[in-house]
């Protein structure tokens, strides 16, 4: 049968249908499912499957060596209109076994069902040991040129344009845990470059809890819940975490880290990425310099408030990688330029008395400028969450020429781990012919066979020399653009299990960071402390680690002592001298505001008009307008985004109120728990609720019309950050200002001095 002219009947009414979704949300909003409308009956016309979505895309297609096939497009999974085996053979039926009668037993025989079933049985492979939880998104990364002095990595000169992968994570949680606990996140970068891949496998934090890799177990162990009763899930907040890190006090910078606002970041478009180990650039004249690697995000870096990070691990728990794939279906592209912080490649490997090694210090960037080297944009997102974001792996061991490592303890033992880790997650050592891991340069490795090997190599030497194969491969010198070792000097040593003694310094560069915190800054962390610590059950931790904050700060340490109600101890070495760093705070400066979410409440007794203005000026400045009504549908013709039951202020970024709806139907606590929570006769209480969960989360908030009622009700009018007018637009470019500065902290007057 011709199955052309039906497909292609199918085809225009998926593209009419299309047209008239994108007519209906102009401009359009972002998370709705599949690349078409469902229709409401089971399709039954045959057709080839639907184009994937517009902001999707996919490994390049290359072979498994990871030379271009020349393909025009990236590899389909699938074909054809007809449901088929593995082998091709189409099928009538999927959804009864072979049976003998119709009451009788399932034949052995039923070659599809023993297909599907035990195809369905080996769908798992082991999740990442730390990082389970992440998600990716494809991009392209531009290098300024500013870096050609100092390396002669190709992907860094001036307009080159090299593709990239990005997965960011969580560290401790497993595959099915929540984006928004606090944790450090990863911040993984494979850069497809013509000389060979380039994985820059960095987190959020520049710091890390321990100075060599051997004690990577013991921190991780110590952080996953508890062997016996596998409890708490991707939690810091326990006892075991910080029984381990209140002993190996080396823990306490990067701990402190993960108690500040960046342990909950609001979206991965709002962090910076570290490399944290400092690395070594090598130019084509052999001349080498230290460097430690920074992503500075585009949207400044802005984090939840805890209570939010806590509402959202229940009511959205994807809210993180929901964002990612949202903001780049709206176009808000996210961005980070990579900048590097350049230090001269000493024999002593220190900077201003800092021991460029150690990767629990960093040097403040008031000493070392971090100078911008490129920008990475992400423009895609992935077409199979497993295809790509699950079956990336990373390695500190890519690296093109240009690139070399330091003597890092933490990272020399990194470079052995991730090749290893792949070998069980992956399932043997193929793992670089998954199109989301072959490189972009070709590749001649004389690797050969071994489980799920791809390619079909030829030739019959797979060995140096030969003369068989003509000699091929052939290493390659200076002028082909080899590998650079670089040749450091290793001072003669005895063997030892030992640190250098600059490492033994474990709390003046906590007190740093915490010096260098604006007073809100400082408070979060306070109620941070006390919230994990008070989760714990022996006193002896608690009393334990406040010894550490006393080390580090005696106002610091008397605050979470009262929190926990416990005496502050006094310190046990002397309070260092330091001179803070005004780049560690997050707060006090203006942003874009791209790529954010406005709610909108509306009623079909709203402004409407002025919304439609709202809306527009809302997509006009990148940002996302969500409309909530009482109920779905839509609202005198304009599509409704999230109800009064669905919606959760914690969605969004600020609140606009178009009216002050009555209380609907579903405000009753039968139907929506959530309609308990205020008390009100003339407002839904849900939009009550609303209100004061945004106010109370320093959330910008504006009203017009007969929204400006709500306000009053909500106690919120006439205070810090809450706008109102007269036109839905001058509300807007009001609440928009507002919104650039991440927060309305003024409204809450910080105690932390
Ligand atoms: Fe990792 N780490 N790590 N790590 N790491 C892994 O590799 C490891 C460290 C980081 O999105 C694993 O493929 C050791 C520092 C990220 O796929 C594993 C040590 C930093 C990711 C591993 C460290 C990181 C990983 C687990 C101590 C920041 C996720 C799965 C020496 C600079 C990458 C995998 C992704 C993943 C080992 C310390 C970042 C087991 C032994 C420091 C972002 O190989």
């Amino acid at each position: 049968m011709n199955s052309s002219k039906p497909a292609k009947a199918v085809k225009d009414v998926v593209e009419a249908a299309a047209e008239k979704v994108t007519e209906a949300l102009t401009p359009d909003v972002p998370g709705a499912p599949g690349s078409a409308t469902p229709t409401v009956e089971e399709p039954t016309t045959t057709h080839d499957p639907l184009p994937p979505r517009k902001e999707q895309g996919a490994p390049e297609t290359r072979t498994p060596t990871g030379a271009p096939t020349g393909a025009p497009t990236i590899a389909n999974g699938q074909q054809g209109a007809f449901l088929t085996t593995s082998q091709g053979a189409r099928l009538r039926d999927t959804d009864h076994s072979l049976k003998a009668g119709p009451r009788g037993p399932t034949l052995l025989q039923d070659h599809h069902l023993r297909e599907k079933i035990t195809h369905f049985d080996h769908e798992r492979i082991p999740e990442r040991v730390v990082h389970a939880r992440g998600a990716g998104a494809h991009g392209v990364f531009t290098g300024y040129g500013t870096a050609e002095e100092i390396t002669k990595a190709g992907f860094l000169r001036k307009g080159k344009e090299t593709d990239v992968f990005v997965r960011f994570s969580t560290v401790l949680g497993s595959r099915g845990s929540a984006d928004t606990v606090r944790d450090t996140r990863g911040f993984a970068t494979k850069f497809y470059t013509d000389e060979g891949t380039f994985d820059l496998v960095g987190n959020n934090m520049p710091v890390f809890f321990i100075q060599d890799a051997i004690k990577f177990p013991d921190v991780i162990h110590a952080g996953k819940p508890h062997p016996d009763r596998e409890i708490p899930q991707a939690q810091s907040a326990h006892d075991t975490f910080w029984d381990f890190v209140s002993l190996h006090t080396e823990a306490q910078h990067h701990t402190m880290w993960n108690m500040s606002d960046r342990g909950i970041p609001r979206s991965y478009r709002t962090m910076e990425g570290f490399g944290v180990h400092t690395f070594r650039l090598v130019n084509a004249a052999g001349e080498t310099v230290l460097v430690k690697f920074h992503w500075k995000p585009k949207l400044g870096v802005h984090s939840l408030a805890w209570e939010e990070a806590q509402l959202l691990a229940g009511v959205d728990p994807d809210f993180h990688r929901r964002d990612l794939y949202d903001a780049i279906e709206a176009g808000a592209y996210p961005e980070w330029e990579l900048g590097i912080q350049i230090f001269p490649d000493t024999p002593e490997e220190t900077f201003s008395g800092i021991d460029l090694l150690d990767p629990t210090k960093i040097v403040p960037e008031e000493l070392a400028p971090v100078q911008p080297v490129g920008r990475l944009t992400l423009n895609r997102t992935p077409r199979n969450f497993f295809a790509e974001t699950e079956q990336v792996a990373f390695h500190l061991g890519h690296l093109p020429p240009g690139i070399d490592v330091t003597n890092d303890p933490l990272l020399q033992g990194r470079l052995f781990s991730y090749v290893d880790t792949q070998l069980t997650r992956l399932g043997g050592p193929n793992f670089s012919q998954l199109p989301i891991n072959r490189p972009h340069a070709p590749v001649n490795d004389m690797l050969r066979d071994g489980f799920h090997q791809q390619a079909v190599h030829a030739g019959v030497a797979p060995y140096r020399p030969n003369s068989l194969d003509g000699g091929n491969p052939f290493p390659a010198g200076d002028a082909d653009n080899a590998f650079v070792d670089v040749p450091v000097t290793v001072a003669e040593a005895t063997k030892v299990r030992a640190n250098p003694v600059s490492f033994d310094d474990h709390f003046s560069q906590v007190r740093l960071f915490w010096l260098s915190m604006s007073p809100v800054e400082k408070e979060h962390i306070v109620r941070a402390y006390a919230f994990e610590l008070g989760k714990c059950y022996h006193q002896a931790i608690k009393e334990r680690q406040l010894q550490s904050l006393a080390n580090i700060d005696p106002v610091l340490c008397a605050q979470v002592a009262t929190g926990l109600g416990l005496p502050a101890p006094e310190p046990t070495v002397p309070l260092a001298d330091v001179a803070p760093s005004p780049a560690l705070s997050q707060v006090g400066r203006g942003w874009p505001t791209d790529g954010r979410t406005i709610g909108i409440v509306v009623d079909a007794d709203s402004d409407l008009d002025g919304v439609d203005a709202v809306r527009r000026a809302v997509f006009a400045a990148g940002m996302v307008p969500l409309l909530i009504a009482p109920h779905g549908g839509t609202v005198g013709g304009r599509p409704v985004q999230r109800t009064f039951a669905t919606a959760r202020s914690v969605e969004f970024d600020a609140l606009l109120l178009a009216g002050a709806p009555a209380p609907a139907p579903g405000a009753i606590p039968a139907r929506d728990a959530k309609a308990g929570a205020a008390d009100s006769a003339a407002v839904d209480p849900r939009v009550l609720l609303l209100v004061q969960e945004c106010w109370r989360h320093a959330k910008a908030i504006g009203a017009w019309g007969a929204g400006v009622g709500v306000l009053e009700q909500a106690g919120a009018a006439g205070t810090l950050g809450v706008v109102a007018g007269d036109s839905g637009a001058d509300v807007f470019t009001g609440v928009r200002q507002l919104m650039a500065a991440h927060r309305v902290w003024d409204r809450f007057p910080a105690s932390v001095a």
